[in-house]
This record gives C-alpha cells, structure tokens and sequence, in this order.
C-alpha cells in the first residue's frame, strides 16, 4: 500500500517535470522601471488585409510594491477577418521586423504548448501566454489593463522580458506583427522614498517636504539620477539683526525637535 503510493507519488513528480512546474510569482521585480514595446508601421505578414499595420504598443512597469508587472496595451486597426487575435511575449527580440525570429513563447517554466492554459490559474500557462491568461483580442481598438505576477522587470532571471519582444498572432497562430521591448525608465532607487534631512546650518522649514512617491513623479521627466527634487530653498539670507538672530535660532531649534520627532 505504502509502496504504491510512493510509486503515485513519484510518478505524479516526473508527469510534472515532463509537464513542467507551475509558473513561480516574482515579487522582488524592481520598481518604476518602464519598458515599451509599440508595433512596426508594416505589418509582418504580407497577405495581412490591412491599410499600414496594426497600431499599438504594450507597456509594462511593475507593481507599486514589486509583485508582479502592471501591463498597458492598445490595439487598433485590426485585420476584419481571422481574429480573434492572440498575443504573448516571445523569447527573443526580432531587431530587423522577421516576427519568426521571436522564436517561441517565453516559457521560463516549460510549461510547453500542450499544457492547457487556465484563465483562472494563470500559473498554470506559459508566463508569456499573455491572451491565454487575460484574454484575447476581440475588439478594434481593444484596450487592456491587468497586473501579471510571472512576467518580471528583474534583469538575469528566465521570466524577464525587458530584452524580449510581444508577437500577435491571428486565431490560427500566424504571426501578423510583433514589437521589441525598449528600455524607457530606470527602476527608482530605494533612496528616492527615504526623507532626507536639510542642512542644519539653514533655517529648517516648518513642514518636512516629503519625498515624492516614484509613480506620481513629475511625468516625462526622466528619472535617471532617480533622486527626488528638492524644493529650491526656502532660506531668507541671514539677517545680521539680534532679533532675527533669534527668531532664526528658534528656527532652528523647532526645527531639530521636529526632526527628532521624526526620527
Ligand atoms: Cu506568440
């Protein structure tokens, strides 16, 4: 009895190594990195009855609190016949528009193409089986939003995507047209949330200015350096009377409990 169940047990083990494992959740993705990829004006497939290409991009940026990759997409323009379109990131960049270059799914699991899919367990699919797990296209235009937790922003890792590209496929799985990803903004350090203090040789300002949280910042800035802007400064020249004198170091000392209060 205890043999066999071992043996259940062992076979299930190679079924799902043949199968693959269950995609793993990344929740260290790094915060605040952009990545976008914006379809070609010629589609890849000749016989596409289109006028130009199908027009679109995904972008992609991970979550506020790096579980998992918030993902942006819009399609238009769309062929009439022969949807409804799929979607899914594929392993390799295709620099020259030769969609056939993508290669196959990212699939850092090898989960493969004959492992069903299912919507509600989105583990389940491929990470980069995008219309499998949040569905496919199946209006012009056709707008999508949704957080994936398998596809990741974090570089050197399987399911990373930044140096891959997205194909879109008509319903049979020919590749219509597909796009790279490009790097559009760096992941925001961790020292851009922390407070930094001002200098204590100048009169502290009676509220601590906080620090900007990364996804509000101020938009189309790049935020390479990644440090938060600090308010020009808010000192009056020092004034040379007693009376100021004063008033600046009573400044200063609310300023210090206050900076202790918040320490
Ligand atoms: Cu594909």
């Amino acid at each position: 009895m205890r043999s066999s169940t071992a043996l259940a047990v062992l076979a299930m083990a190679l079924i799902g190594h043949v199968a693959g494992q269950e995609a793993e959740p990344v929740t260290d993705n790094p915060v605040g990195v952009v990545y976008k990829a914006t379809l070609p004006k010629e589609p890849f497939f000749k016989g596409a009855a289109l006028d130009g290409n199908v027009k679109g991009f995904i972008t992609a940026m991970a979550a506020e609190d790096a579980n998992g990759v918030r993902f942006k997409l819009k399609f238009e323009n769309l062929p009439k016949e022969g949807g409804p379109f799929l979607y899914h990131l594929h392993v390799d960049p295709a620099p020259d528009g030769n969609c056939t270059k993508t290669l196959a799914h990212l699939d850092p699991f090898e989960r493969g193409e004959e492992t069903p899919c299912n919507a509600t367990d989105p583990a389940s699919c491929q990470v980069g089986d995008l219309s499998g797990k949040y569905g496919k296209v199946i209006s012009d235009p056709f707008e999508a939003e949704y957080t994936d937790y398998y596809a990741s922003t974090k570089e050197g890792i399987g399911a990373f995507f930044g140096n891959r590209s997205f194909v879109l496929h008509y319903a049979n799985k020919t590749r219509l047209t597909c796009a790279d990803f490009v790097h559009l903004k760096d992941a925001v350090p961790p020292s851009n949330v922390t407070y930094t203090h001002p200098p204590l040789t100048t009169p502290v300002s009676s509220k601590p200015y906080e620090a900007t949280p990364s996804t509000t910042g101020a938009a189309g800035q790049s935020s390479t350096t990644g440090v938060a802007e600090l308010p020009s400064s808010t000192a009056t020249p020092i004034p040379s009377s007693a009376s100021s004198n004063m008033l600046s170091a009573s400044f200063l000392v609310a300023g210090i409990t206050l900076l202790l209060a918040v320490l």
